[in-house]
């Protein structure tokens, strides 16, 4: 292990260094706590700090408290060496946060027995640490498999329903308006009878990068239904959501994917509805979303492939 040694007394220090080394330990000497500390901040892999209670500059529960008080990944093993029947020293070490204590005159028994708790202590300490930290990796990629779908990869409608709240309080601070288009297949279930639903799958995956690469900064695409999408569209004009909404619904049918079963276009096209928030307006999500859909109703009324507001 690397150990940190603190120790104004030369021959306690150089006792302390032999035997450390002998066992087959590194050490690092500071003959103050000032220098020690200095020491362990410079010297980032210290695992295990052996410190005299009196030094000059700073003395060691000063030191303990200071590594204490730092965060860090690994744990650092502290080990106070005290004379024997200095027993209000040793209670003060161990509450400024030392783990164990070396009784002077040292011997090369105490020693090994010291750094060998020192070494379960800490190996069992990083190994809670790892598993703490994959956790949390764990955590954080199921949080987000959560809100994801799986076949186009965009946010699902968990996602949608929280980025929504947070849209709303965000329009309330800032004043902003949003947008939304409301977009669906046209006559995506004859796509399916046609073609398969594998080959369904594809145009799903491929109208969803059509979506994605269409998207502005701040703009977010969720998988709303089945065939049906939604994008938010923050701080746009309804005018300026409406050309947005013309422009994707011509880049998907420039996509040019075939669709015989619709014969008038011959390929894959697109109907959206818009919808728009304004801080005065005071709707809620779910009216924001009707309005979209009302939208779409009309634009798949008047004869799909187009936008309707
Ligand atoms: P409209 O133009 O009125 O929107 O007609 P439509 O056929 O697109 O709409 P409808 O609601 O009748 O059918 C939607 C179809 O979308 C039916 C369903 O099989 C298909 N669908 C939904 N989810 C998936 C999916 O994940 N994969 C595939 N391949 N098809 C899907
Ligand atoms: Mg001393
Ligand atoms: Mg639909
Ligand atoms: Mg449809
Ligand atoms: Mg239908």
């Amino acid at each position: 292990m690397k150990v940190l040694i603190a120790e104004d007394d030369n021959v306690t220090r150089r006792i302390l260094q032999l035997g450390l080394e002998r066992l087959g330990h590194e050490c690092i000497c500071a003959s103050n706590g000032r220098e020690a500390w200095e020491l362990f901040l410079k010297e980032r892999n210290v695992e295990v700090i052996i410190s005299d209670r009196m030094m000059p500059e700073m003395d060691g529960i000063e030191l303990c408290r200071r590594v204490r008080q730092l965060q860090s990944d690994r744990y650092i093993y502290f080990v106070f060496i005290t004379a024997l029947g200095e027993r209000d020293n040793l209670l003060e070490g161990l509450e400024a946060g030392a783990d164990d204590y070396l009784t002077k005159p040292l011997d090369q028994q105490q020693l090994k027995a010291r750094l060998l708790t020192a070494s379960r202590v800490t190996a069992l300490h990083n190994r809670l640490h790892e598993q703490k930290r994959q956790l949390e990796h764990l955590n954080r990629e199921l949080w987000y498999a959560a809100r994801q779908d799986p076949l186009t990869k965009l946010g699902n409608r968990l996602r949608l329903r929280e980025d929504l709240e947070s849209l709303l309080a965000q329009m309330d601070r800032y004043g902003y308006t949003y947008c939304a288009m409301l977009c669906d297949i046209d006559n995506f279930k004859d796509y399916n009878d046609h073609y398969g639903h594998l080959a369904g799958d594809e145009v799903l995956k491929k109208v969803s990068e059509a979506i994605l690469g269409d998207l502005r900064k701040g703009d977010r695409a969720y998988r709303y239904g089945g065939e049906e999408f939604l994008i938010t569209l923050p701080e746009q004009t309804f005018d300026s959501a409406r050309i947005a909404a013309e422009r994707l619904r011509n880049r998907i049918e420039t996509l040019s994917i075939p669709h015989e079963a619709r014969p008038d276009t011959g390929v894959v096209t697109v109907s959206i509805g818009l919808s728009e928030l304004r801080p005065e307006h005071d709707k809620s999500v779910e009216a924001f979303l009707r309005e979209a859909d009302g939208a779409l109703y009309r634009a798949k009324s008047l004869g799909k492939n187009r936008v309707m507001a």
